[in-house]
């Protein structure tokens, strides 16, 4: 998919109850789905700012069971941080704001949705992890979003896309993909389907072991991709866990394992130097005490031994998932280059053959953390 253009963000913006003068709203942000803008106000008490944001609904096709989500979502955590007294709980937890008629969402002529959150000030998203500290904070952080939503009240969040981490469904729309090739992709992409086709025995472990109890469902984030926590410029702590378009039940073992997929690398997501890409042990390592900080509590034997394995599945399934919109003509994921999935293919599946390489050393240490 190629980036979206056109939509008339600050005339959507005079939609929502900012309290002053709207000065702007620009495109912001990195994400591959959804449309960002950063909202500039000139409110009585001085500049504030927004996230203004247009919900793919391509890619949700249920925007209003989605925005359901994540109204009580984000009221459960505010709730919460609240009574447990934390101090700044307006800046650890994403507040929508409603609009003029007092919805959490605005739905234009065009039938897009869009709503709008406080921007979460002097904290950053990263696409690129820098440290062990950053590793550490954001682990920590996905936990404590998984341990503030265990008594979520309500019963059970909608699904906002069915089978999401579900991988042998991945891996058989990739096999369809591959089958009816309709953009003459595959002759490019020999080495990526060979490295793919592989590894289709490892694809059930997750989803059978929840089938059959042996693994919990929980409230999970279900994209705990490193730019979806920002972390506190000046002390590098997670403050506030973002993008919740994705929360619904499903595995705590994919939100760690998109952790290591993306806070292990030293490489972007799409670098095209594959020799940069591969798994720093003291950042797994980093991951892992970040992480078991949060969730000793609650986390099983089973779910704490497959933490490493997690990692290399969710690459492979992420990989995969970059193969297929490759395949299927790049309808899915924003690009900015015409083989950008297909950079994106070839970076998870390099990262995955470097936990495969240390898968050993990250069992042990899990083991002994
Ligand atoms: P996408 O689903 O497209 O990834 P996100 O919800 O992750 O969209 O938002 C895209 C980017 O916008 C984030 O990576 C982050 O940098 C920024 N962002 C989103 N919400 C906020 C917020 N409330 N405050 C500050 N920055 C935000
Ligand atoms: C998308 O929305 P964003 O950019 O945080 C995708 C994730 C992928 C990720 C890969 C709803 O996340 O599943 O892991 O790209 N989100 C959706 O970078 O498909
Ligand atoms: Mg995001």
């Amino acid at each position: 998919m190629t980036p979206a253009v056109g939509h008339d963000a600050l005339a959507i913006a005079h939609e929502f109850t900012l309290g002053g003068e709207i000065l702007s709203a620009a495109p912001y942000g990195s994400g591959h789905i959804n449309d960002t803008y950063k909202v500039d106000v000139q409110s009585e008490r001085g500049p504030r700012r927004y996230v203004l944001q247009r919900i793919n609904h391509k890619v949700f096709l249920r925007p209003d069971e989605l925005m359901a989500n994540v109204e009580r979502v984000c009221a459960h955590a505010f709730t919460k941080l609240k009574q447990a007294g934390t101090p700044d709980a307006e800046r650890r937890t994403l507040r929508l704001i409603p609009t003029r008629h007092s919805k959490a969402w605005h739905i234009d002529p065009a039938d897009n949705r869009w709503r709008c959150y406080h921007f979460i000030e002097g904290a950053t998203g990263h696409d690129v992890v820098r440290s062990a500290e950053q590793a550490h904070a954001a682990a920590k952080s996905f936990g404590a979003f998984q341990a503030l939503l265990a008594d979520l009240p309500g019963g059970r969040l909608h699904e906002t896309i069915p089978d999401f981490h579900h991988t042998p469904s991945r891996f058989a729309r990739f096999q369809q993909a591959l089958a009816k090739d309709s953009h003459g992709r595959a002759a490019a992409s020999v080495p990526e389907i060979a490295f793919a086709l592989a590894r289709a025995h490892e694809v059930n472990v997750i989803v059978d072991a929840l089938r059959d109890g042996t693994l919990p469902e929980r409230v999970t984030h279900n994209d705990t991709k490193l730019n979806n926590v920002l972390l506190d410029d000046i002390t590098q702590e997670g403050i506030c866990v973002i993008d919740l378009d994705t929360v619904m039940p499903g595995s705590v073992l994919y939100d760690f394992g998109d952790l290591v997929r993306t806070s292990t690398s030293p490489a972007a997501e799409d670098e095209t130097d594959l020799t940069k890409v591969q798994l720093q042990l003291p950042m797994f390592a980093a991951l892992v005490k970040g992480y078991l900080e949060s969730t000793r509590g609650f986390l099983t034997p089973k779910e704490k031994e497959l933490l490493p394995f997690a990692g290399k599945l969710i690459t492979f399934e992420i990989g995969l998932r970059f193969l297929t919109d490759w395949l299927e003509g790049d309808t899915y994921f924003k690009i900015k280059r015409p083989t950008h999935n297909l950079d994106r293919a070839r970076t998870q599946f390099k990262l995955v053959e470097s936990i495969e390489a240390q898968l050993p050393a990250m069992q042990a240490l899990v083991a002994r953390a």
